[in-house]
């Protein structure tokens, strides 16, 4: 994919969530994102349709190639493809990871994980990143998963050899107990689609990442 593997080797990882957004659009988000120095984006829509999100994804690729921001496409390996996105990111209920990996080639390859064998089962099958969560109570994803969410993360900061990111009820409010445990790269929805002032959101919850 031609980046390097330090590609999250990032404190924040923006998703968009169109309904969170207080008005703004995919793509208004990912340009505030972009502003506000956010070095990975996952497409993230859950109601639109194949072409409204091909067409976003077109638009967000464009956006991110000319800022060196790494992009990342949700559940969609179709879309992910035609719009030669960095990466792909899959759940544990989409096409097993190893039958991706034979579609996407060297592409980037995240997939959530939930708990201990899940993340051990990641590492063999080749993911270059995990998600790790849900941290916290969320509302923002329908049927979300059950997590041990803190103890969880603190395993797989002790125990995994691949980078992975925290997600799931992640706030400034909240971070630094994310931090403690572990975490890394957090990944925000509605913290951070959901500030009428993504910049300086960003500039807040990095202030306070680096006094621990
Ligand atoms: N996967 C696990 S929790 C979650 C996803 C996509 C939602 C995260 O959204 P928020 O608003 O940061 O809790
Ligand atoms: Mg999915």
């Amino acid at each position: 994919f031609g980046l390097n593997k330090a590609f999250l080797n990032t404190d924040i990882y923006g998703i968009t969530g169109e309904e969170f957004s207080l008005g703004r659009t995919n793509i208004q988000i990912v340009e505030e994102m972009i502003k506000a120095g956010i070095k990975i984006i996952q497409y993230r829509e859950k109601e639109k349709s194949k072409f409204e999100k091909y067409n976003e994804c077109k638009a967000i690729r464009k956006l991110t190639k000319d800022s060196g921001v790494t992009f990342i496409v949700n559940d969609d390996v179709d879309i992910a493809l035609a719009v030669k996105a960095d990466g792909i990111h899959i759940g544990q209920e989409d096409i097993p990871i190893e039958e991706v990996k034979k579609i996407t080639g060297n592409m980037i390859i995240g997939l959530s994980t939930h708990n201990i064998e899940q993340a051990k089962a990641a590492v063999e099958k080749g993911a270059d990143y995990i998600g790790v969560g849900p941290i916290f109570n969320t509302t923002t994803k329908k049927n979300v998963e059950k997590s041990e969410g803190l103890k969880y993360l603190k395993w797989v900061s002790e125990n995994i050899p691949i980078p992975y990111v925290a997600i799931g009820g992640i706030k400034e409010s909240n971070i630094l107990e994310v931090k403690r445990h572990g975490g890394k790269c957090f990944a925000m929805i509605s913290e951070i689609v959901g500030s009428p002032n993504i910049v300086e959101k960003v500039k807040s919850i990095r202030r306070l990442l680096n006094t621990i």
